[in-house]
């Protein structure tokens, strides 16, 4: 037997979640199908910082209340080369916008607790998530939960399922054109059980690689260093850690790094994509499915979310008038800020990291750009206004 739902939902990740959110707030039901349980989805350490307009976004949609107490606002962020720490002020730079500090994995907690308070319908753990007649004016989501086989009728379906998305994959081929840039570099990130090092986050260029110090919480630290993409969690003791955060770290002024208990080990490789177009038929695609950047920039969630707000307001014009302009225009509206995201965080890596076919005259060059950077008002405006997060074109 099947049901019935206006939009299903494929992926409880923070774009799958909050169009959810978005949709009820507008009327719209929906069903979301998750493959992993919740604690998983709620237990997954990934991204750190949020746009202003995300933040407000969460406020607006009445999911900001433990962020406003809970989250770290920052003025800006320090940049660090040659031994020297330079403050980059956003708040003052962009007129007031500040950079929050408010981990992923708790955006996902208060969305899956408003869905649930407002008896939303999120199916975790099903398995064998299939779309059927995304061509059509009927598309379904089969799965299987607890064993048994389901089927979810939509009048739309948004593939809001991460960066190795079926739901993309369900799209025939020669339909979706892909641009891809793969790095020579990944992240070793630890959770360390420390007071923070800083008041801020620090991204730090040094010879031997990128480093960047960032918090979670008062007793708990989050630090990446630049790393070999395929080497193993394994073949680094703490104290090999330790070491090279040190060197990379290292001021002149003595500036001292807090260290504690080691409580998490990841690496994460570093790609730009970008699929296009976002739509095929009946089927949305939206963050990490159709887009994935590196994370230097912070930028992954928050295009996430972006998407997802112009998908439900395309929705809601659907909906209440029948307009579909909205829908037509999706990849488009989407695409205009990915592909700036995509040009910003792109950016900040290269420049802060470095590539084993690096020559010194790359060295000197990106030495070059960080000392523009950190002297010129123009182009630290520049980088605050992407890094805070580039107003939404159609307020
Ligand atoms: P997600 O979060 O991957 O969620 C997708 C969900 O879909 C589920 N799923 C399926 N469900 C049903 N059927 C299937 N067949 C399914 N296949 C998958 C998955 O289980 C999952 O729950 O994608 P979404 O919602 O698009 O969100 C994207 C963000 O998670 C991502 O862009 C960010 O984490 C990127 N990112 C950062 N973004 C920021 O904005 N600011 C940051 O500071 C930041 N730092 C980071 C990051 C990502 C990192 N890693 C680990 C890649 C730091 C790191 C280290
Ligand atoms: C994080 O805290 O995980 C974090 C912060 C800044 C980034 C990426 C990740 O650019």
């Amino acid at each position: 037997m099947s049901e019935r739902t206006q939009v299903g939902i494929v992926g409880a990740g923070p774009a799958g979640l909050l169009l959810a959110h978005l949709l009820h707030r507008a009327g719209i039901e929906s069903i979301v199908i998750e493959t992993r349980t919740r604690a998983e989805v709620e237990g997954t350490i990934r991204a750190g910082v949020l746009e202003q307009g995300t933040v407000d976004m969460l406020t607006e949609a009445g999911v900001g209340e433990r962020l406003h107490r809970e989250a770290f606002f920052h003025r800006g962020v320090y940049l660090r080369f040659n031994g020297e720490t330079h403050h980059i002020d956003m708040q003052e730079l962009t007129g007031g916008k500040r950079v929050t500090v408010y981990a992923q994995h708790e955006v996902i907690k208060d969305l899956v607790k408003a869905r649930l308070d407002a008896k939303g319908d999120v199916r975790f753990g099903v398995a064998d998530v299939k779309l059927e007649g995304i061509d059509s004016s009927r598309p379904a989501i089969v799965f299987t939960q607890d064993g048994e086989a389901k089927r979810i009728e939509c009048d739309f379906i948004a593939g809001c399922d991460g960066s190795h998305s079926m739901s993309r994959h369900s799209i025939p081929p020669g339909v979706l054109t892909r641009h891809d840039r793969v790095y020579p570099f990944g992240w070793f990130g630890i959770s360390v059980e420390a007071p923070p090092s800083s008041d801020e986050l620090i991204y730090a260029s040094h010879d031997r690689g990128f480093a960047l110090v960032s918090t979670r919480a008062p007793m708990l630290q989050r630090l990446y260093l630049q790393c070999d993409p395929n080497d193993k969690v394994g073949n680094w003791s703490d104290d090999r850690i330790w070491t090279e955060l040190r060197k990379r770290l290292e001021t002149k002024d003595g500036w001292v790094l807090e260290e504690g208990p080691i409580v998490q080990k990841i690496i994460v490789g570093m790609r730009s994509v970008v699929v296009e177009p976002m739509r095929h038929g009946r089927l949305f695609l939206a963050g990490d499915a159709a887009h994935v950047v590196p994370p230097t920039g912070a930028k992954g969630l928050n295009l996430a979310a972006a998407d997802v707000r112009v998908l439900a307001r395309a929705f809601d014009a659907f909906y209440r008038r029948g307009d579909e302009a909205g829908l037509e225009g999706y990849s488009a509206t989407c695409l205009r800020r990915v592909w700036k995201g995509q040009r910003f965080s792109w950016w900040m890596t290269t420049m802060l990291h470095r590539a084993d076919t690096d020559t010194s005259f790359d060295r000197k060059r990106q030495l070059a750009e960080l000392d523009y950077l950190t002297t010129s008002r123009a182009a630290m405006t520049s980088l605050a206004e992407n890094y805070v997060g580039l107003p939404f074109d159609d307020r």
